[in-house]
């Protein structure tokens, strides 16, 4: 059985409403851990990463906000999921906003590389995050990861990462808010990009169905990037960039059992939860039933999906 490993990640520097850093927490109240040991997954917490103090860095775009904090929180995530994965377990990072990914895909980039096997990531969101530190205009960095996996310049100040994820290894989920500079670097890329159009036309089931098969077909490693805003705000409304028009209850649970049903997952991160715009938990307890599906919980057995 699959042992996994909880990453606590209160991570609020890349964005500047305050609240995100409460997101671990909430994860813990909401049973996270229960559920996958229910699941029956050994399941170790290993608490809160935390950072030791820094000095401001300065960026050459003046818009950039946090720009040291995020930097250490890359160096910090990625070292924490390269060590859970070289252990051979699962992590799940408990977030914190959406610039920890800055540091969990390269972490999870590292050891596919050292393992010799070609990374896959899943980004299930409202937005592409395709910014680099000199396209932003927010200076929010938790709209930037996309563009640093996918190994665009303007990450000089960050670490260079481990093995850049070429774009048909990457697949946008959901999206239906990207920005001009995003827009455009993205179409200079191989990138899938499933948004809200796409999805209503076809449906959930095969463009993820297409993805998870060039995953199984090339034995990849998967990262699942599960953004609060990926949901509809109507069920998720914890969240501080909230979009209309997200996955419904029943879409969202439907991509977690599919991906479960492939088998591919071999990490993943829980962003943008910001408990503090909650209503009574509601957010951080579906997020923690979608991590249920995610990992196998249903009503009726159904075979698992063979991708040969
Ligand atoms: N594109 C906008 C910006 O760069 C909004 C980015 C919001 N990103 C997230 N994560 N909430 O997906 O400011
Ligand atoms: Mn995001
Ligand atoms: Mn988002
Ligand atoms: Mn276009």
């Amino acid at each position: 059985m699959t042992q996994i490993s909880l990453i606590g990640a209160p991570v609020d520097s890349g964005q500047r409403r305050l609240g995100c850093l409460m997101g671990p927490a909430a994860y813990r109240v909401a049973g996270l851990a229960t559920v996958l040991t229910e699941l029956g997954y050994p399941t170790t917490d290993l608490g809160d990463v935390t950072l030791p103090p820094l000095q401001p860095i300065a960026s050459p775009n003046p818009a950039v906000d946090q720009l040291a904090e995020t930097i250490a929180w890359t160096d910090a995530l990625s070292a924490s999921v390269r060590d859970v994965l070289g252990q051979g377990r699962l992590p799940v990072i408990m977030g914190g906003d959406h610039s920890l990914a800055l540091g969990t895909v390269a972490g999870a980039a590292a050891h596919a590389e050292a393992a010799g096997r070609p990374l896959f990531v899943l980004w299930l969101d409202a937005h592409s995050d395709f910014h680099t530190p000199l396209t932003t205009t927010s200076g929010n960095l938790h709209g930037t990861p996309v563009a640093y996996i996918a190994g665009r310049d303007g990450f000089e100040q960050f670490p260079p990462f481990p093995a850049v994820v070429p774009g048909e290894r990457i697949c946008l989920f959901g999206i239906r808010s990207v920005d001009a500079a995003e827009h455009a670097a993205l179409h200079e890329t191989d990138i899938a990009i499933n948004d809200m159009r796409v999805l209503d036309e076809r449906g959930i089931v095969a463009p993820l169905r297409d993805f998870l098969e060039l995953v199984h077909a090339q034995n990849g490693m998967l990262h699942v990037s599960l953004d609060v805003d990926f949901l509809d705000p109507s069920i998720a409304p914890a969240v501080g960039t909230t979009v209309p028009g997200g996955a419904t209850f029943r879409e969202a649970h439907l991509v977690c059992e599919l991906i479960h049903e492939s088998g591919l997952m071999t990490s993943l991160d829980l962003v943008e939860l910001n408990p503090f715009l909650d209503d009574r938990g509601r957010t951080a307890k579906l997020m923690v039933d979608l991590v249920g599906s995610l990992m196998g919980k249903k009503v009726f057995d159904r075979p698992t999906r063979s991708f040969n």
